[in-house]
């Protein structure tokens, strides 16, 4: 059985669990405890005890604990190859895993000064104004990455060929920045287009509503701009 350490809120654990969805594959999920407060602190014991990097996600599958989304999403794919979520040749390949690199590293930067609007709001006005400041900057990154995005696409279905590890990444991160009040996808037609397509797939649209949920429970509301 696979047991999967997963967080309400975490978008690298929501990745492996649009890959497993998609693989139809059954697996135990351990939502370990967290608040926009104090983040995931205490830890989740059993999180402390199988990575030493002290995150989710944490995979477990007979016996094999692999941490890092990456990581786990390619042993799964490895491990249970139907449906593939690699490309097929080396070159593909390659490209997919530079493409949920962007996603998950670069990308990144750009949406952490974001994360503070679902905090409770700092009680010092200047520390607020300062936080604003620099997520108004990283919103400016995060459009020039939705263009990125839109040439790479360059009117495909998917970043690849077919779906892939690339594009589950790719979602998770630019439904975090929209989820956090980012830069709306009008004016980036192939990628709003491809957004709501994955949207509508079953493994993905579960993953956006039970985040949706877990926002409206533990979150600061954040003032969402429009598409
Ligand atoms: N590169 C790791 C990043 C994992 C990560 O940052 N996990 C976050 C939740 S999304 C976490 O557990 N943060 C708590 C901490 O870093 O102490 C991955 O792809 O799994």
């Amino acid at each position: 059985m696979i047991t999967l350490h997963s967080g309400p809120l975490s978008l690298f654990s929501r990745k492996v669990e649009i890959a497993l969805k998609e693989k139809g594959l059954a697996f135990q999920r351990i939502m370990v405890p967290f608040n926009q407060t104090t983040g995931y602190d205490p830890k989740h014991p059993e999180v402390i005890a199988l990575n030493p990097k002290r995150q989710v996600p944490v995979l477990s599958d007979c016996g094999l604990v692999l941490y890092d989304s990456t990581v786990i999403n390619e042993y799964l794919d490895e491990a249970y190859p139907e449906p593939k979520l690699m490309p097929d040749s080396p070159v593909e390949r390659a490209r997919c895993r530079l493409d949920e690199l962007y996603a998950d590293e670069i990308m990144l930067q750009a949406l952490r000064p974001l994360m503070h609007r679902t905090s409770p709001p700092s009680p010092d006005r200047d520390r607020r104004i300062a936080l604003e400041a620099d997520a108004l900057i990283a919103e400016d990154t995060l459009a020039r990455h939705y263009e990125v995005l839109e040439q790479k696409l360059a009117g495909r279905e998917f970043f690849g060929g077919r779906l892939s590890l690339a594009d589950i990444a790719l979602f998770m991160t630019v439904l975090f920045a929209r989820r956090l009040g980012g830069p709306p996808l009008d004016g980036h037609e192939a990628l709003a287009a491809w957004f709501a397509r994955l949207k509508l797939r079953p493994a993905f649209a579960q993953v956006v509503a039970e985040i949706a949920e877990a926002d409206r429970r533990l979150s600061f509301p954040v003032k969402l701009r429009s598409a």
